[in-house]
C-alpha cells in the first residue's frame, strides 16, 4: 500500500499547489525585509540558511490530547497506535519543514519489532530523536515492571524497585538503538511529599548510582540527558529538582551525561537563560524541552505566554555558539500537553515559534551589544536585544519553509488538507474522563 496515500500534507505536490498563489507575496515581503536587514549589515540569504537547517523534535506523546489532573477531553481522530503517532509527526514535519525527528516514550511507544516502525517513519521521511524511559508511572501489565514507582524509581529505597528502573531505561537505549537514535532523557517522578519522609542526601546518591549503571550500557556515541523538575508530582522535594543537582549528578555520571533544561521546570520568574548560560559554562548542555508556562509545568505551547523569554534562551545559545563555546549541539525537543487544541495545529505553532525566536536571535548586533556591556550602557544594550526580539521575521521562515517544499502557511495548509477529519474517519474514538497527565 502506498503510506502516503491518506495523509495529503505528506505529498509534496499537494503542498506545492497551495503555495502557489502565496508565492508572489512572500516573494515580496523577503524582498522588502532583505532591504532592510541589508541597512543593518544583516545579509537576509545567511539568516535564512541557519534557520532552514533549524530543526526541533517533536514528543510522540505531544500529539494525543493531554490532560490535567482533573480530566481529559480527546478529540476526534486521535492517534490510536505509534503508527499513527509517527503519521501525524510526518504531517508537522512535512508542513513546517523543521520537525525531521520524533522522540518516543517508553513503554507508551513500545513495538515488537522496532525496524518496522522506524521503516514506516522512514516512508514519511521523519526520524527518531532521543528516547524517554518511564518510571513515573506504574506499568501493571507489563512483565518487566511488576514493581511498583510509587515512592520512587532510580532512587528508591528498595534495590529491586531500582533495578527494575535501571533495567528499563537500558531496555530503552536497546529500542533507541534500533531506531537510529542517540540520547537517552531520563526525567523522574521520585521525591517527596513530606518533611523527613525521604532522607535527601540518600536519595541523590541512590539516583547517582542507578544513573551510574545505566551510563554504563551507552554505546559510546550516546548521550544521557538528565531532566530536572522542581515539583509534581512529588510536591515537597524531588530528586533532582534543579539545575544544580542536574549538573552534580551529570558530573558524576561522567562526560556521557548531560543537563537537560525543561523550560516549565523552574519556579516562576526564575532566570532560565542564565542557567542556560551557566550550564554552557560547565560543558554539561544537553538540550531543551521546549513550552511556555505562567504558573509551572505547564506544558503550554511553546511561545504562547512568554516569547520574548524564549528569545533570550536562543540569544545565549547564538551567542555561546559565535564565540565557539558550545562544546556540542544542542538537542532540541518541544514537550508540551494539548488541552484544548488540536495536538497537531500546536506542534505546528509551537515548532514555527521556536524557530521564530532562533531567527530573531540571529539578528542581535553582538559587536554592538559588546560595546554597549563593556560601557556599561544598561539602556542601549537592551535596545538592541529588542530591535532583534522586535523584527518580524516571518518572511524568512516563510521563505526558508517554502524553499524546502514545505507550506508557506503551514497552520492553512494543515486545515484545507483535512487530515483530522480523516483520521477521525479511521482512527477508533477514544474515551476522555478521568484524569492524568501525560
Ligand atoms: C515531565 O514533567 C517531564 O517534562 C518529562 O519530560 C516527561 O517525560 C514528559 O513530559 C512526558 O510525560
Ligand atoms: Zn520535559
Ligand atoms: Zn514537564
Amino acid at each position: 500500500m502506498n503510506q502516503i496515500s491518506h495523509i495529503r500534507p505528506v505529498d509534496r505536490d499537494y503542498r506545492a499547489g497551495l503555495n502557489r498563489p502565496l508565492e508572489a507575496e512572500a516573494a515580496r515581503d523577503y524582498e522588502f525585509l532583505g532591504e532592510k536587514l541589508a541597512r543593518r549589515d544583516i545579509d537576509i540569504e545567511q539568516v535564512t540558511a541557519q534557520v532552514a537547517r533549524f530543526s526541533v523534535a517533536v514528543p510522540s506523546w505531544g500529539t494525543g490530547t493531554g490532560g490535567t489532573r482533573f480530566a481529559r477531553f480527546p478529540g476526534d481522530g486521535e492517534p490510536a497506535s505509534v503508527f499513527d503517532r509517527i503519521e501525524d509527526c510526518a504531517v508537522i514535519n512535512s508542513l513546517t519543514g523543521a520537525t525531521p525527528t520524533i522522540s518516543p516514550h517508553f513503554p507508551w511507544d513500545e513495538v515488537p519489532d522496532y525496524a518496522a516502525l522506524r521503516a514506516h517513519a522512514e516512508a514519511l521521511g521523519v526520524g527518531f530523536d532521543a528516547v524517554n524511559s518511564n518510571t513515573f508511572q506504574d506499568h501493571p501489565a507489563h512483565a518487566a515492571h511488576p514493581l511498583s514507582y510509587k515512592f520512587g524509581s532510580l532512587s528508591h529505597t528498595d534495590p529491586a524497585v531500582r533495578a527494575q528502573a535501571i533495567a528499563h531505561n537500558i531496555d530503552c537505549i536497546r529500542a533507541g538503538e534500533a531506531l537510529g537514535s542517540k540520547a537517552l532523557t531520563i526525567w523522574i517522578g521520585d521525591g517527596s511529599n513530606f518533611p523527613g519522609q525521604s532522607h535527601f542526601g540518600q536519595a541523590f546518591e541512590r539516583y547517582i548510582a542507578s544513573v551510574q549503571q545505566v551510563a554504563a550500557s551507552l554505546p559510546p556515541d550516546w548521550t544521557l540527558f538528565l531532566e530536572h523538575k522542581i515539583h509534581e508530582p512529588a510536591f515537597y522535594s524531588t530528586v533532582i529538582q534543579d539545575w544544580g543537582s542536574s549538573l552534580l549528578a551529570a558530573q558524576a555520571v561522567g562526560p556521557q551525561a548531560r543537563c537537560l533544561v525543561d523550560l516549565g521546570h523552574h519556579a516562576p520568574n526564575v532566570n532560565i537563560e542564565m542557567i542556560v548560560a551557566r550550564l554552557i559554562h560547565a560543558g554539561k548542555l544537553a538540550g531543551f524541552h521546549f513550552n511556555d508556562s505562567k504558573y509551572g509545568d505547564d506544558d503550554l505551547d511553546a511561545g504562547a505566554i512568554d516569547p520574548f523569554r524564549l528569545f533570550l534562551v536562543f540569544h545565549e545559545l547564538v551567542d555561546a555558539e559565535r564565540a565557539g563555546r558550545l562544546d556540542v549541539a544542542p538537542a532540541y525537543m518541544i514537550d508540551q500537553s494539548h488541552n484544548v487544541t488540536d495536538p497537531i495545529e500546536s506542534l505546528i505553532s509551537s515548532a514555527i515559534e521556536i524557530q521564530r525566536a532562533y531567527a530573531q536571535a540571529l539578528l542581535v548586533d553582538r559587536m554592538a551589544l559588546s560595546e554597549y556591556q563593556e560601557g556599561n550602557d544598561a539602556m542601549m544594550a537592551n535596545q538592541v536585544l529588542k530591535r532583534a526580539f522586535t523584527t518580524d521575521v516571518a518572511p524568512i521562515l516563510a521563505t526558508a519553509r517554502f524553499r524546502k517544499g514545505a507550506a508557506i502557511e503551514p497552520l492553512a495548509a494543515y486545515r484545507a488538507s483535512g487530515y483530522r477529519q480523516a483520521c477521525a474517519g479511521r482512527r477508533p474514538k477514544r474515551a476522555g474522563g478521568g484524569g492524568g497527565i501525560v
